[in-house]
């Protein structure tokens, strides 16, 4: 498996999320990332790379999100310091947005405005290297989405070795992606690095191509990305957003719309749920991936579903992790995993090899 890592992340450094009336510290930090490589150092599951950025980009992003979102993120932090040079040393969080009734087509000229039009919580904050930081993580996820669609026709036209593995790679990036939808960030994530992936592998020419979303919280960037596109399934195992954030998307009822219809599968959970029922629930997901026909894989892997979350309410435990990767290889597809969520810091790291190993076993 090779491993894209994206050396920009830690250019993204927030400060506070809002949290019950207070700032409090941010939960999704530069050592997470920082322990996944030193463990991919003690236990080595493939080549760490740090590719150049595609000179296409641009081209890919705007597939994904909306132009006046883009030139939003790009432009906003160089927006927020010009309106007083004292902001240089502050976060930019969002404090108002267009709930019900307002309208969403006029670009507000206000600051504040237009980062509550183009948000949807105050937990994502806004900083001098968000931008770098996220584009370096998209094109990791654009180049890993390459190499193994790459490596998939390679294959083919060699007529795979019997019992060879299928390709597959690890997109190592933060900050995550899977909340960040066409025209919006939030929860910690600003560029959707598994949408971005998943479009990649469509437009190498994989037909089908499946996203698998593990992560403790629902994937509702990716979900609301492809709602309407029967070429790419969306599956999310997470907490049931009656109790759990992202709370206003993520339940059982939410199939897809248009010629999107059927392409969506939320795998709701309550709140407390240990392993054998998540299983029960990746089982479901796996088969529905199968059923569609899938020609490739992404997976969305957030490890905040373990025990030791501080901000997630699964029980899975570190050893559960190599059996998350050996049934995600038992689907044989051609691979990407993007690392989302997971903020036990210090257990990120073995979680994360630990699925990435049971993987490369795995299948
Ligand atoms: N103070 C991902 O896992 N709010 N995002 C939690 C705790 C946001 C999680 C509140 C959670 C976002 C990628
Ligand atoms: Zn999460």
């Amino acid at each position: 498996m090779q491993i894209f890592h994206n050396e920009q992340h830690h250019l993204h450094r927030g400060r506070h999320e809002m949290y019950r009336g207070r700032l409090v510290p941010c939960h999704e930090v530069p050592d997470r990332l920082e322990h996944v490589l030193a463990e991919l150092k003690r236990r080595p599951v493939g080549p760490v790379m740090a590719p150049p950025e595609p000179a296409d980009l641009d081209a890919v992003l705007a597939q994904i999100h909306s132009p006046r979102y883009l030139h939003f993120i790009e432009h906003a932090w160089d927006e927020w310091v010009a309106l007083d040079p004292a902001h240089a040393e502050l976060d930019a969080l969002p404090s108002v947005w267009p709930g019900r009734a307002f309208r969403t087509d006029v670009l507000p000229h206000n600051f504040a405005a237009r980062m509550g039009l183009f948000s949807f919580d105050a937990g994502t904050p806004l900083t001098a290297g968000s931008w770098p930081a996220a584009r370096g993580g998209a094109a990791c996820a654009v180049t890993a989405a390459r190499a193994v669609a790459a490596a998939t026709r390679a294959a083919s036209a060699a007529s795979a070795a019997a019992g060879s593995q299928p390709a597959s790679a690890f997109v190592l990036t933060r900050p995550p992606g899977h909340h960040a939808g066409p025209d919006f960030f939030g929860g910690y994530c600003f560029l959707n690095n598994a949408a971005l992936a998943a479009q990649v592998l469509r437009n190498a020419g994989l037909q089908r191509v499946a996203v698998l979303d593990v992560d403790y919280h629902h994937g509702n960037g990716t979900q609301s990305i492809f709602y309407e596109r029967a070429d790419v399934l969306t599956v999310s195992i997470h907490g049931d957003p009656l109790t759990e954030y992202p709370f206003f998307l993520g339940h059982a009822d939410e199939r897809g719309a248009g010629e999107g219809e059927g392409f969506n599968l939320n795998l709701p959970l309550p709140r407390g749920t240990g392993f054998a029922k998540w299983r029960a629930a990746l089982r479901q997901g796996v088969a529905e991936v199968q059923a569609f026909g899938a020609q490739a894989l992404v997976v969305a892997l957030g490890v905040d579903t373990f025990e030791g979350d501080p901000i997630s309410g699964f029980g899975l435990k570190s050893a559960d992790y190599g059996q998350i990767g050996r049934d995600l290889a038992a689907l044989g597809l051609p691979t990407v995993i993007v690392f989302e969520g997971g903020y036990a810091v210090a257990e990120v790291g073995v979680n994360v090899v630990n699925v990435l190993e049971g993987f490369s076993a795995g299948g």
